[in-house]
C-alpha cells in the first residue's frame, strides 16, 4: 500500500520549528515531547523526524537506525519521566479505525495515575 505524507500537518511543523513544542528529548532520528492536551500527568509524545505516517509505514520504511532510535528513546523516556515502578502505557493510534487525528507517526506514553482498562467500550468515535 502506498503512504501518502502529508508535510503540512502539525507535527511536521513541530520539527521544522514553525509551532513551538516542549522538548523532552531530542535524538539524531527522533523528537519527544508533551502533550499539548494532556490525558494523565505524564503525556509525552514520540515521533521519528522522518516523513512517516504511522506504525507499519516505519516499520516498512524507516532505516534500522531510525527504528532502534526510535525504539531507544521511547525506553529513555519511561526512565526519564520515572513511569518503571507505577506504570505506563504507550499507545500509537493509526488511521480511521484508531482515530489518527495527527498523519504523522507518533507513540503516546501515558503515565502518572491509574490509566483504566486499555479500551473504553467503542461508540465509533
Ligand atoms: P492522535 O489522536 O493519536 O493522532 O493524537 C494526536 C495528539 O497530538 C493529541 O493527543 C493532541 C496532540 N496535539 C495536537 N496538536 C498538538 C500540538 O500542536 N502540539 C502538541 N504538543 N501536541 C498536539
Amino acid at each position: 500500500m502506498p503512504y501518502t505524507y502529508d508535510d503540512q500537518n502539525i507535527f511536521a511543523k513541530i520539527l521544522r520549528g514553525e509551532i513551538p513544542n516542549t522538548t523532552v528529548l531530542e535524538t539524531e532520528h527522533t523528537l519527544a515531547f508533551r502533550d499539548l492536551y494532556p490525558q494523565a500527568p505524564v503525556h509525552v509524545l514520540v515521533i521519528p523526524k522522518g516523513a512517516y505516517v504511522c506504525y507499519d509505514h516505519f516499520a516498512r520504511d524507516a532505516s534500522d537506525a531510525e527504528i532502534v532510535d526510535f525504539n531507544r528513546t521511547i525506553g529513555r523516556i519511561v526512565e526519564m519521566e520515572s513511569l518503571q515502578e507505577g506504570g505506563y502505557r504507550t499507545i500509537s493510534n493509526a488511521g480511521q479505525a484508531g482515530v489518527q487525528e495527527v498523519p504523522h507517526l507518533h507513540v503516546h506514553i501515558l503515565g502518572g495515575r491509574p490509566l483504566g482498562r486499555m479500551l473504553a467500550p467503542a461508540d465509533g468515535t
